[in-house]
Order: C-alpha cells, then sequence, then structure tokens
C-alpha cells in the first residue's frame, strides 16, 4: 500500500483514570511523533469489555480518553483520534487473524494469565483473544511503529508472528511493526509495592497516582509512597521504592540518576518525596487544566471522534478488502 508518511499507532482501554504510569510509559510520547508519521490514536472500548465495564461508565470513559488525548497535547486536525468501535474493521479482522493465532500462542500471554487470576468468575473468550483483536488494531492501518509501555511487548510480539505467518501463506499484506518503548518512564511501579507495575485498576488508592488527581492528593499520595529503611537517595539492588521515585522524577526534569543523586545528597527520603511530588504535580497542572475545558464540551467531542472514524474507517477498509481478497471471500459488485 502506498504510504506518503510512516504510520504510529496506539491504543489505551477506556477502563479507569489513568495512572502516571499510563502517562509516562505511553501518552506522554504520542505528541512526538506528529511531525514525521501519521498517527492513529484509538480509545479501545472493545478491548474494555474483556472485563465486566457499567455501560454508562465505559460511554463516559471513552469520551474522557478523547478529552485526555488532545489534553496531552494531540492535536485532532493532525492525529487520527478515534474509537475503535466506530470503525467495524477491526472486529472483523480480528475474526480472520483469529484464525491465523494459535491457541498455545495466546495461553502463553502473561497479561491472560494476570487477567484471568483478577477476574476468575469471568474467564471469556475475549480475554484470551484480546491480543488478536490488538494485532488487528496495528495491522489494518499498516503500521511502522506502536509507542507502548513494556508490559505490551509481548503482545506486539505475538502481532508481528501473526503478520508474518498471513504474509508467508498469501504474499507480503501486512507491514510489520516495531515497539517503540521508552527508555525511561516504561515501566512505573505501583507506590504500595514497588515490585508491582502501577496499573489503573488497583484497589488500593494509595498505590496509584491519577493524572487527574488534584495537587494536594499527589503530593500526600508520594509521600506515603513505601520505600526501603535506608536513607540514602540511591539506585540499588532491593531499593525498588527509591528507584522508582528517582525514575519519576528523572522523566520530569530530564536529570539522571547521578545528578538526582547529587542533588539530594545529605537529605532524606522526606525531602525528596516531597520534590517528586511537586514535580509531578506541576508536570500535570496544564493536562488537568485543558481536560476540564474539554471534558465540558461533549458535542466537540462527538465531531472529533467523527471525523477520526471515517480518517480510519476509510484506510482500515482498504486493508481488510485486501485481506478479504486473499482469503478468498467473494466481494459483490456494486451496483
Ligand atoms: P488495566 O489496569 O485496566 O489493565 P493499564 O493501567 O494496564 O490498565 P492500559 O489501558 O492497558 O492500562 O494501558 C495503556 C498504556 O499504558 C499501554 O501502552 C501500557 O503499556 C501503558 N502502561 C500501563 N501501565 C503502565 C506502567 N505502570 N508504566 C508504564 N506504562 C504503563
Ligand atoms: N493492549 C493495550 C491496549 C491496546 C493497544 C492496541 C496498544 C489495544 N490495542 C494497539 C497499542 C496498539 C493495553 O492493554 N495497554
Amino acid at each position: 500500500m502506498f504510504k506518503d508518511k510512516k504510520i504510529v499507532f496506539s491504543g489505551v482501554q477506556p477502563t479507569g483514570v489513568l495512572t502516571l504510569g499510563n502517562y509516562l510509559g505511553a501518552l506522554r510520547n504520542f505528541s512526538a511523533f506528529s511531525d514525521e508519521y501519521h498517527c492513529y490514536y484509538c480509545v479501545v472500548d472493545e478491548h474494555a469489555i474483556t472485563v465486566r465495564q457499567d455501560p454508562g461508565e465505559l460511554r463516559r470513559r471513552t469520551y474522557d480518553m478523547i478529552a485526555l488525548y488532545i489534553a496531552c497535547g494531540l492535536d485532532p486536525e493532525r492525529n487520527t483520534l478515534f474509537v475503535q468501535s466506530h470503525v467495524p474493521a477491526h472486529a472483523e479482522l480480528s475474526w480472520i487473524l483469529n484464525c491465523f493465532t494459535m491457541f498455545g500462542e495466546l495461553s502463553r500471554m502473561t497479561q491472560f494469565k494476570d487477567k484471568s487470576k483478577k477476574n476468575a468468575d469471568n474467564v471469556n473468550a475475549g480475554l484470551f483473544t484480546y491480543p488478536v483483536l490488538m494485532a488487528s488494531d496495528i495491522l489494518l492501518y499498516q503500521t511502522d511503529l506502536v509507542p507502548v509501555g513494556s508490559d505490551q511487548k509481548q503482545h506486539l510480539e505475538l502481532s508481528r508472528v501473526i503478520a508474518e505467518r498471513f504474509n508467508h501463506v498469501f504474499s507480503d499484506t501486512f507491514t510489520v511493526p516495531e515497539p517503540y518503548i521508552p527508555k525511561t518512564g516504561a515501566k512505573i511501579m505501583s507506590l504500595a509495592d514497588p515490585t508491582k507495575k502501577m496499573s489503573k485498576s488497583d484497589e488500593n488508592e494509595n498505590a496509584v497516582v491519577r493524572i487527574l488527581d488534584p495537587r494536594d492528593v499527589i503530593i500526600k499520595k508520594f509521600k506515603r509512597a513505601v520505600t526501603d529503611s535506608g536513607s540514602e537517595i540511591k539506585r540499588a539492588p532491593g531499593k525498588d521504592g527509591v528507584g522508582n521515585l528517582m525514575t519519576v522524577y528523572s522523566v520530569f526534569t530530564g536529570k539522571s540518576d547521578r545528578e538526582i543523586e547529587k542533588e539530594f545528597e545529605g537529605k532524606g527520603y522526606g525531602d525528596f518525596k516531597a520534590a517528586v511530588g511537586e514535580v509531578c504535580a506541576d508536570a500535570l497542572a496544564p493536562v488537568q487544566a485543558e481536560f476540564a475545558r474539554l471534558s465540558a464540551d461533549k458535542k466537540y467531542l462527538e465531531e472529533v471522534m467523527k471525523k477520526g472514524a471515517e480518517e480510519a474507517g476509510y484506510n482500515a477498509r482498504r486493508t481488510l478488502a485486501k485481506v478479504r481478497r486473499k482469503v478468498g471471500f467473494i466481494d459483490l459488485p456494486r451496483d
């Protein structure tokens, strides 16, 4: 397929209020690609229902997610912002790719294993085939690059395997995508247990900083963050809590570990935690202000969704038509 620019695609589930992990691992990096790439940023509502959702909440969070994309610096005139279920080609390609994905491959996915444990009463088929829908999202747009946090690396590897398998059976059809995982911030850990990733569905509110938390709440949560019994601000084995806070401080200030260690020499955890809270709250303040303005304007958000769905739908249908032909489906003549 002719492409005048390389393609970036990424998606976020509208499953809860986004965390600092989502922001640093994914959203914060998205706007950097807008100049050089054609970017698609999707709100993956079909992925969200693999776990039980309240319908009203899901709808509201989908609007909020579009508003947050824009608040994080994504201009809807320069990026395609859209909702997955508005482009039926995602679900359609997903069925076809299900037939090119092995049971064993899906059984090895760590997110499936984790989520099945967490939702033991609802281990549905959608949860199992989740990575196939994700591969469809990516492959429909002939994507070159997928910016994600490191927890999505395994899913991306599977998308590559599926693309290569299909290309091998039917000749070149899909671009094989590459992951883009940031060097710092790819995995932000829980503030309550720094050996676990910070996750938006965590039940312990003190474990997660949310993008929309008010300033005083952000500062309080960092003050309460679990650290080890020492007092030195230094990255070292066994000091996961301090290491995690250093990562956050480093991403927001651009300072290296050495510079941070020097800045806080002779100071204690208390001073350091307060400083991390301050830089984080400062950085999130403009995103929060812009979100508050946008989220009140439902009509505008619907216009953005509509334009996004048209742009994405047009390109998705082109790939889907090619796939249908290759697998042997009949296209009826148009009259
Ligand atoms: P859930 O808790 O509902 O599974 P999640 O917090 O893992 O959600 P997703 O919507 O699945 O969030 O992920 C959105 C993006 O944020 C993905 O690119 C993912 O890699 C990234 N991400 C999620 N958690 C973190 C984290 N702790 N650190 C860095 N990046 C993260
Ligand atoms: N599985 C991802 C969300 C997601 C995604 C995608 C990310 C769905 N489709 C396509 C990148 C590209 C997650 O759980 N974070």
